[in-house]
């Protein structure tokens, strides 16, 4: 890898405070991956164990001299913390260490700016950057933040040139204030767009699904599959990629089934522990179409040995955006990478894995099961004159029979409760 090549994995410090969140391991290979997201590799980490942050600079006094001495022996110029920092805690930090200091969300920040590619997920993101920077105008992350707010407003995703520090946007809280309202203005004009799609889809009667779950769990790539097993097309395929938050913009596909039932599944962004609450507000319009689902599919990397603790950190998610009492299937994904058998299936919970087709002809069947409870199989007697209405049952209902008898078209016909009660008049009252 040359010098001057812009994506140059930077080597960093992680540090963190071991007493102070619990399954701290975990937390530090969470923010360890996190890092390689942001593309920067973590070449040291520092630990230490108070019982609580020193106030003025995070870590205690000593610790802060040894850091600084590590950081110049191995030619380090980042830390990045696994917690959030007040503004000054960062700014005394960084005076006392010379190093750039990064917390918790402002890397998670840093990380959704560069995979934001669709205009909403820019301005969603941009608004979470701004409302992190706005008490923290004078530090020097401030300004790696404006040039990457900057390059999202233009519609360019990513930053280079890390830390070389040479636009100094110059923006004072009123400016900074201004384009967070502008664009929360135009992020509620694309969401009345899509707020009219939402409700025209809801009229189509169709329940809806959604899939969530920890990033990199294979959300995207379960949708791929069912999409291409009962969707329409190639070309619908979505994004699914080895990387964190490979997604960030939802996606909704109408699956069709040999029966014609039919449902809308979507996929959207992955969650981590502790997602920054203002990227959490920000995404509230995202993350609307699993709050308004019918069911929940959490898929879970069945293979990472702390799929426990990411399961947790879905539960506590989809809690703070809202999402309680919507029914769940457990899609224990990657089993071909483990030495579970698959598809295995037990009432609410599947191990399977999102590339093989019988799993994926399982999970199907576990959907159908919930989503189409509401169901009812009843004989319609159709008159001959109304044959716009068995031709409308054949493309849209599952016909288990079709007797033409003197009077019309007799249908034995699963129906949905829309139709149920649309055809009602045409119901045989059994004899
Ligand atoms: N071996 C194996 N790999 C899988 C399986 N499912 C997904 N993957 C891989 O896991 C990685 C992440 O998959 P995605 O579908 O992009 O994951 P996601 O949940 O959509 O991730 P985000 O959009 O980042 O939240 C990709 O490299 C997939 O190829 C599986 O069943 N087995
Ligand atoms: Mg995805």
């Amino acid at each position: 890898m040359s010098e001057t090549n812009v994506n140059q994995v930077q080597e960093v410090i992680i540090a963190g405070m071991s007493k102070t969140v619990s399954n701290y391991d975990y937390a530090m290979s969470e923010l360890e991956a996190l890092v390689e997201a942001n593309n920067m590799h973590a070449a040291l980490r520092i630990d230490q164990g108070l019982d609580k942050p020193n106030s003025a600079t995070y870590f205690g006094k000593g610790k802060v001299v040894e850091i600084k001495e590590d950081a110049e022996a191995h030619d380090l110029h980042i830390m990045v913390i696994n917690a959030d920092l007040t503004p000054s805690q960062v700014r005394n930090l960084e005076e006392q260490t010379g190093l750039q200091i990064i917390d918790r969300t402002g890397l998670i920040l840093e990380i959704f700016g560069t995979r934001a590619r669709s205009k909403e997920a820019n301005l969603q993101v941009k608004i979470a950057q701004l409302q992190y920077q706005l008490p923290r105008l004078r530090t020097s992350i401030s300004n790696r933040l404006d040039q990457q707010a900057g390059a999202a407003a233009g519609g360019g995703g990513g930053f280079t040139n890390r830390g070389s520090g040479e636009t100094q946007l110059e923006l004072n809280r009123r400016t900074i204030q201004d384009r967070i309202s502008h664009a929360k203005h135009e992020l509620k004009e694309l969401n009345k767009d899509e707020e009219v799609r939402r409700s025209q889809r809801d009229k189509a009667g169709l329940p809806n699904v959604a899939l969530v779950g920890y990033t990199n769990a294979g959300k995207s790539t379960t949708m791929n599959g069912l999409v291409r097993l009962f969707g329409k097309g190639e070309d619908k395929q979505v994004f699914e990629k080895d990387m964190l938050f490979a997604t960030l913009d939802t996606s909704i596909r109408q699956l069709t089934f040999p029966d014609n039932k039919q449902l809308l599944l979507s996929d959207t962004v992955g969650f981590v522990s502790n997602l920054p609450h203002n990227l959490i507000n920000a995404f509230r319009s995202t993350l609307a179409e699993a709050a308004n689902a019918d069911l929940l599919i959490q898929v879970i990397d069945y293979a990472d040995p702390h799929y426990k603790e990411m399961m947790a950190t879905t539960d506590k998610t989809l809690k703070e955006i809202g999402v309680t009492d919507i029914p769940m299937i457990y899609a224990y994904n990657k089993a071909d990478l483990t030495e579970a058998n698959y598809p295995n299936q037990q009432d609410d919970q599947l191990i399977y894995a999102a590339k093989d087709e019988k799993s994926l002809q399982v999970l199907t069947q576990m959907m159908k099961d919930k989503v189409f409870k509401g169901y009812v199989t009843t004989t319609l007697l159709i008159p001959f004159s109304d044959g716009d209405v068995v031709a409308y049952l054949n493309d849209n209902a599952n016909i288990l029979k079709t007797d033409y008898v003197a009077d019309g078209t007799q249908l034995e016909v699963e129906l949905n409760s829309v139709d149920a009660q649309r055809y009602e008049k045409y119901v045989v009252t059994p004899a």
